[in-house]
């Protein structure tokens, strides 16, 4: 029998195709095919042959195999886990899977970006999907989040027109994966609900190092509800172990070219590694009685509550221990809904919400093509299904018996649920009004949250925002809507809306009232970084022919331990021969890969005198691109002379030798022989702080 956390994973067991060595290659009907390379034709040189059954069969299931990708979040990636309570949260939620620490309840996550079609790059700008299907014993339920904790509309009525704005404009399909456009910034500044969103996508966040090292948000506020039948308003949050972590928007264009599979690959490797990806989530809890105690309203969607005034408890950890095994037919056929609760967790009045729970069903029908999509097998509960719904496209049980209710020839089966029995009841909440097309007051303040989240913002931050507002209204064609954005931005902060302007060639605004200088410290990342380890981190050691052995030994050794990743990259694949003459194995090809695609670079010494790299301009370009990307730069040895290649770009080197000096993440120790134990500390350090933000900013 299996164990509770493996249920789902058992019951995938028996959807798996047979083995197709075991027997001979068949029609679909299971006839034996002796010959698939050539079709039934008449005579050598002839026409096909129409009664050519096979060759009919294998063509039209070629041209049926695509399905429509979803109208947003097209482009996913998803692995299967567990999710364990680390204590019963029976006070708050009678939720199963929410009370005994000792039952792991069986996951299924996809991530997503939200703009581009299926095959677009990873690392564009954008908000990322985090939607999380939790088989539970009492049914699934789907936690459908973002990893911004706000959304761009108040009302689910808006989304359409949001989400023309934000695709592709419809007469050239341009751009692609990409926000940097006219009717997305049109939009914008005729809504400023969109503000607050705008601000987080405007930021670091949008562009994610990896899908481990990225929050998640539930976004609305939701409800519990405890076996007495108390309600307690909830918001959602995913804390990931690693820390959160950003790319720097000149490197995330880059990447879009060298790896357009960046955040799937990362998760991909990570999880086939037995690196599990792990997040801890946590609520934020508000009793019902102070639904009226903050000065925002509780259901709207464009609003956080700062961690400061409601902290976020963690109440349980989730883990992704395995790869799915056919893109299709997990990642993409998986098929979340808002509306997928189990008692103990309910809704509020949010309208984004309420749109959403009868959005995402009505989604899955055109997509998976009928009613029947809850049998696939990674949308199939754990939880045993019993009621009278049948038929329809693609169903795949036979059932027997009588389909109605109530009945007395089936023995009045499938019965309701009696008292005790777990059924999912609604919450009792009074709802009393007249019908109205209005807006809420209570849901007027556009300026406030936004202007708590730039006031949050390290320097840094900020000034990665001013440049994102930069590139993306200098994108826009039209000038009326490059000025109507930053007089909105002027409403934030002035001096936020005035580099902006001198950016994008509009005239600064004239100063507007600004809301006060809320600040939330939870929402830099500067407070973000997690545990303080480098595990996974991948480190690029660039080698050639005569490259210091001991050195190297020295530092994979090292950062191995500490769980990074070594890579050893030289000109050319295939192996080098170290100083002391013994050949080294190289594990990519420089042309091959760029620095991009890792996390730090380390340059060992050579002979000496002979900067082993100094010559190569793949070597230098990756250097250079490493330390303008503000990422931890170590060079032993003779490998500091490379350096100077730095010069242009703002590095002075240190001219003490012989001793480990560390400066803005640029670890240097000019001594030759094996790295110091000095040396290492420090070049760790500076790959856990993961950027430096002091160094130069990027320039093209
Ligand atoms: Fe979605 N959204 N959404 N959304 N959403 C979809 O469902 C929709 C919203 C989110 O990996 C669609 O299966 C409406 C907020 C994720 O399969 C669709 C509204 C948040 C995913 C849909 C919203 C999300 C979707 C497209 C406003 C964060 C990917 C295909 C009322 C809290 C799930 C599909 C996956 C997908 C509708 C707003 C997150 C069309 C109408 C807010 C992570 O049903």
């Amino acid at each position: 029998m299996a164990s509770p956390a493996d249920r789902k994973q058992a019951q995938r067991e028996a959807f798996r195709a047979d083995d197709p060595a075991a027997g001979p290659l068949t029609t679909d009907q299971g006839v034996a095919v002796d010959h698939t390379d050539d079709s039934l034709a008449a005579g050598e040189r002839g026409p096909t042959l129409m009664e050519d059954f096979h060759f009919r069969e294998k063509l039209t299931r070629f041209d049926h195999e695509r399905i429509p990708e979803r109208v947003v979040h097209a482009r996913g990636a998803g692995a299967y886990g567990y999710f364990e309570p680390y204590e019963s949260c029976a006070e708050f939620t009678r939720a199963a899977f929410l009370q005994d620490p000792s039952v792991r309840t069986p996951v299924f996550v996809r991530f997503s970006t939200v703009q581009g079609p299926k095959g677009s790059a990873d690392t564009v700008r954008d908000v990322r999907g985090f939607a999380t299907k939790f088989y539970t014993s009492e049914g699934n339920y789907d936690l459908v989040g973002n990893n911004f904790p706000v959304f761009f509309i108040q009302d689910g009525i808006k989304f359409p027109d949001f989400v023309h704005a934000v695709k592709p404009e419809p007469h050239n399909d341009i751009p692609t994966g990409a926000s940097a456009h006219d009717t997305l910034w049109d939009f914008v500044s005729l809504q400023p609900e969109t503000l607050h969103a705008i601000m987080w996508l405007m930021s670091d966040r949008a562009i994610p190092r990896s899908y481990r090292m990225m929050q998640g948000f539930g976004v609305h506020t939701f409800r519990f509800v405890n076996a007495e039948g108390r309600g307690t308003f909830v918001k959602f949050h995913w804390k990931p172990r690693l820390g959160v972590h950003s790319l720097v928007w000149d490197e995330a264009q880059e990447c879009q070219g060298r790896d357009p599979d960046f955040n799937r690959r990362d998760l991909w490797d990570a999880i086939e590694a037995g690196e599990y990806p792990e997040w801890e989530l946590g609520v934020q809890l508000v009793p019902e009685e102070d639904e009226f105690a903050f000065d925002f309203d509780l259901l709207d969607p464009t609003k956080i509550i700062p961690e400061e005034q409601v902290p976020v408890r963690p109440i349980g950890r989730m883990v992704l221990d395995r790869n799915p095994e056919n893109f299709f037919a997990e990642t993409e056929q998986v098929a979340f809904h808002t509306a997928n609760v189990v008692p103990g967790i309910d809704f509020t009045n949010d309208p984004l919400l309420q749109a959403r729970n009868f959005s995402y069903l009505d989604t899955q029908l055109i997509r998976l093509g009928g009613p029947n999509f809850s049998q696939l097998p990674v949308n199939r509960p754990v939880a045993p299904v019993r009621n009278n719904q049948r038929d329809g496209y693609h169903q795949s049980a036979i059932h027997s018996g009588t389909n109605y209710f109530p009945n007395s020839l089936g023995g009045g089966c499938p019965a309701h649920a009696g008292a005790g029995a777990g059924a999912y009841t609604h919450y009792a909440e009074r709802v009393d009004g007249h019908k109205i097309r209005r807006r809420s007051p209570s849901f007027q303040d556009h300026y406030s949250q936004p202007a708590m989240f730039w006031n949050s913002m390290a320097d840094w931050e900020k000034q990665h925002i001013v440049e994102a507002f930069r590139f993306e209204l200098g994108k826009v064609g039209a000038m009326t809507v490059r000025a109507r954005t930053v007089e909105h931005l002027a409403r934030v902060d002035g001096e936020l809306a005035a580099q902006v302007a001198r950016g994008v060639g509009v005239p600064p605004p004239a100063g507007a009232e600004t809301p006060g200088k809320q600040v939330s410290p939870a929402l830099s990342l500067e407070s973000l970084r997690g545990d303080g380890s480098i595990r996974t981190r991948q480190i690029a050691v660039l080698v050639t022919d005569g490259v210091d052995a001991e050195q190297i030994t020295s530092v994979r050794e090292r950062l191995a331990a500490e769980g990074a990743i070594v890579e050893a990259l030289a000109p050319a694949d295939g192996t080098i021969t170290g100083s002391d003459g013994e050949t080294y194995a190289v594990d990519r090809a420089l042309p091959t890969v760029a620095s991009v695609l890792y996390d730090a670079v380390l340059l060992p010494g050579g002979p000496v005198g002979t900067p082993p790299t100094a010559a190569d301009p793949d070597a230098v370009r990756f250097v250079r691109d490493a330390f303008r990307h503000g990422k931890p730069v170590g060079a032993l040895g003779s490998g500091v002379g490379v350096l100077s290649a730095l010069e242009p770009e703002g590095l002075h080197l240190s001219t003490e030798f012989q001793r480990v000096v560390t400066d803005q993440g640029v670890v240097t120790d000019t001594s030759p022989g094996p790295a110091s134990a000095e040396f290492l500390d420090a070049f760790v350090a500076a790959i856990a702080a993961h950027r430096h933000w002091g160094r130069p900013p990027v320039r093209r």
